[in-house]
């Protein structure tokens, strides 16, 4: 029988890549996202390429009642989920903290956290019943150190990090892996998010070096995911070559000629 994954925010970036890669290696897929049409131009890809059974589930993570509807309503055989990845999520503005926009703090907490702690709560007692499962979380480099201007960001990701210590810990008696995946600067509508849609500034991010794609993170995804039943990946920090931490990134000058 076909494996199952449930990816949250596979509409663009890591989730897209992570729901091609594990289609690509056998698994059925259960994508989740706001924007409905590419989640289902998505679908249909990932069936027609791969053959991989395919559910779009849309809805937001931060509205709880569609969370635990859509999850419960699941068909029965879709249940089995074998792996869940904790990937939506977003930065939205970058702002000195008494500077800040308290709508994007709520944003960001709405998304991140509560979000991420809905779809956990419908699913994971999915796995304790079948004493197996693995949940991804996709946290950052800002989960484990804050950044000028990162404030709310960087908080909610370290609060991501305390999940993902407190998962794994809770369901140990269960059997189930708990692995964090906590990337660097990848270029992807991150920015573009972050920076409510101005592509320009949102270019400049990436620009003078080589930044993580989305398929470097799905790649990594993949790897966890397919360890030996008794090997957890705990955390997983990947940066960029020219990226140490958050605060140095060796940018080379463009030429613009
Ligand atoms: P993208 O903006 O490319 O993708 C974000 C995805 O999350 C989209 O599919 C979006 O779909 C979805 N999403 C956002 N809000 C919601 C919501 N309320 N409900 C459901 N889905 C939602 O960004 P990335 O792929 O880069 O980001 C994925 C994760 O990786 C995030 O948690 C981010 O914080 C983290 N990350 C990103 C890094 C980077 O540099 N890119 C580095 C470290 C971590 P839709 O809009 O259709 O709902
Ligand atoms: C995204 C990476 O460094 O912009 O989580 O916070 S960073």
């Amino acid at each position: 029988m076909k494996k199952i994954i449930f990816i949250t925010g596979a509409t663009a970036g890591f989730g897209k890549a992570i729901a091609f890669k594990f289609a690509e290696h056998g698994y059925n897929v259960i994508l989740n996202g706001r924007r409905e049409d590419r989640l289902r131009a998505i679908e249909q890809t990932l069936t027609e390429q791969f053959g991989a059974q395919v559910l779009s589930l849309a809805f937001d993570i931060r509205d709880r009642q569609a969370v635990e509807q859509s999850i419960n309503s699941l068909p029965h055989d879709w249940k089995k989920i074998d792996v869940l990845v904790n990937n939506a999520g977003l930065a939205a503005g970058l702002s000195l903290i008494q500077d800040g926009q308290i709508d994007d703090w709520e944003l960001m907490i709405d998304t991140n956290l509560k979000g991420l702690l809905y779809v956990s709560r419908a699913i994971m007692p999915l796995m304790v019943n079948q004493k197996s499962g693995h949940i991804i979380n996709i946290s950052s480099i800002a989960g484990k150190e804050a950044y000028q201007k990162g404030n709310v960001y960087c908080a909610t990701k370290f609060a991501v990090d305390a999940l993902t210590k407190s998962m794994r810990i809770d369901l140990l008696e269960h059997g189930i892996k708990v692995t964090s995946i906590d990337p660097g600067a990848a270029e992807t509508e991150f920015s573009l998010v972050r920076y409510k849609g101005d592509p320009e500034r949102a270019k400049k991010v990436y620009e003078g070096y080589e930044p993580l794609k989305a398929e470097d993170i799905a790649d990594i995804a993949f790897f966890a995911a397919t360890r030996p039943k008794h090997v957890v990946l705990n955390d997983i920090v990947v940066t960029p070559l020219a990226q140490a931490n958050t605060a140095y990134i060796i940018k080379k000058p463009i030429d613009k000629n």
